[in-house]
C-alpha cells in the first residue's frame, strides 16, 4: 500500500525484522523500476514514500547518501540505484526470472538500457528545459524512439521477446508518462502514428499485471507535472 510522502522532521519508519522495504516515491519513474519488479515476482514489501524536495534527515543519513529513490532495505542490507536494486531482487527472489540467462542476450540488453538514457535526456530537456528549445527536444526524442520502434519490431511483442523481461521494466515508466507529457508541452512525439509497433507495445504493456499495480493514469503524471511548473511538486498525487 502507497502512503504519504515523508519529509523532513520526520522519524525513521521503524524496521520490522525480515521485512524488504523500499524507499519510493509515486511519481518517480527509477523507484516504478524497483517496484515493478516487485509485483512481477511477488515479493512482499513495505513502501516508505520519501518527499523528494523536503527528504527526511535520516534518509541521507543512514539509506542513501546520494539522496535518490529507490533504495531497498531489508534489516541491515541496503541497496540503492534502481538498476543495481533491480538485478539484486532478480538474484535474490529467482522466481519469475526477469533477467535473460543468455549473457549475450543480457548485454545487449543493457546496451538498449544506455541508449534509453539517451531518450530520457532529451525527454527531460523538453520536459524541463527552456521553452524555446522544447520543439527541437521533442524532434529529437521522436528521432531516438524511432530507433525503439524498429527495435521492437525484430524483438517481438515486448523487448523481452514474448513476454516483459527486465528490459521492458527498465524503459516502461517512461512510456508511461508520454501522453500526459504530451498533453503538457504541447508536442506530438509518440502519437502521430508514425511508430506503429511502440504504441502497439504501449498498449500492450497496460495489460501487463506489474504495469497495473504499480502506474499511475495519464491525469495524475498531468497533475503532477502541472504541479512541478507551478513550484510545489505533489508527491502525493492520486492519493
Ligand atoms: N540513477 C538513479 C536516478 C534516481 C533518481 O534520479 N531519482 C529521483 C526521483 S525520480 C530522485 O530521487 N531525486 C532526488 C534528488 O536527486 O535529490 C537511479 O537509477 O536510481
Amino acid at each position: 500500500m502507497s502512503t504519504e510522502a515523508l519529509s523532513s522532521g520526520s522519524t525513521f519508519p521503524p524496521l520490522k525484522a525480515g521485512t524488504l522495504r523500499i524507499y519510493s516515491n509515486r511519481i518517480c519513474p527509477y523507484a516504478e523500476r524497483a517496484r515493478l519488479v516487485l509485483a512481477h515476482k511477488d515479493i512482499p514489501n513495505e513502501v516508505v514514500n520519501i518527499h523528494l524536495s523536503k527528504k527526511p534527515e535520516w534518509f541521507l543519513e543512514k539509506i542513501n547518501p546520494l539522496g535518490k529513490v529507490p533504495a531497498i532495505q531489508k534489516d541491515d542490507k541496503i541497496v540503492y540505484e534502481s538498476a543495481v536494486c533491480c538485478d539484486y531482487l532478480d538474484q535474490v527472489y529467482p522466481s519469475n526470472k526477469l533477467t535473460p540467462d543468455d549473457p549475450y542476450q543480457q548485454a545487449r540488453d543493457r546496451i538498449l538500457v544506455e541508449h534509453f538514457g539517451q531518450v530520457t535526456t532529451q525527454y527531460y530537456k523538453m520536459l524541463f528545459g527552456p521553452s524555446e528549445n522544447c520543439a527541437a527536444a521533442a524532434e529529437t526524442l521522436k528521432k531516438g524512439l524511432m530507433e525503439f520502434d524498429k527495435e521492437i519490431q525484430k524483438r517481438g511483442d515486448f523487448f523481452g521477446g514474448s513476454e516483459p523481461r527486465m528490459i521492458d521494466f527498465m524503459v516502461w515508466p517512461w512510456f508511461e508518462r508520454f501522453h500526459a507529457t504530451e498533453k503538457l508541452v504541447n508536442q506530438i512525439f509518440i502519437s502521430d502514428g508514425s511508430m506503429p509497433n511502440l504504441t502497439a507495445y504501449m498498449d500492450r504493456m497496460l495489460s501487463v499485471p506489474a504495469v497495473q499495480k504499480c502506474r499511475l493514469s495519464t491525469e495524475n503524471h498531468l497533475e503532477f507535472y502541472q504541479s512541478v511548473k507551478n513550484g510545489a511538486p505533489n508527491y502525493n498525487v492520486g492519493l
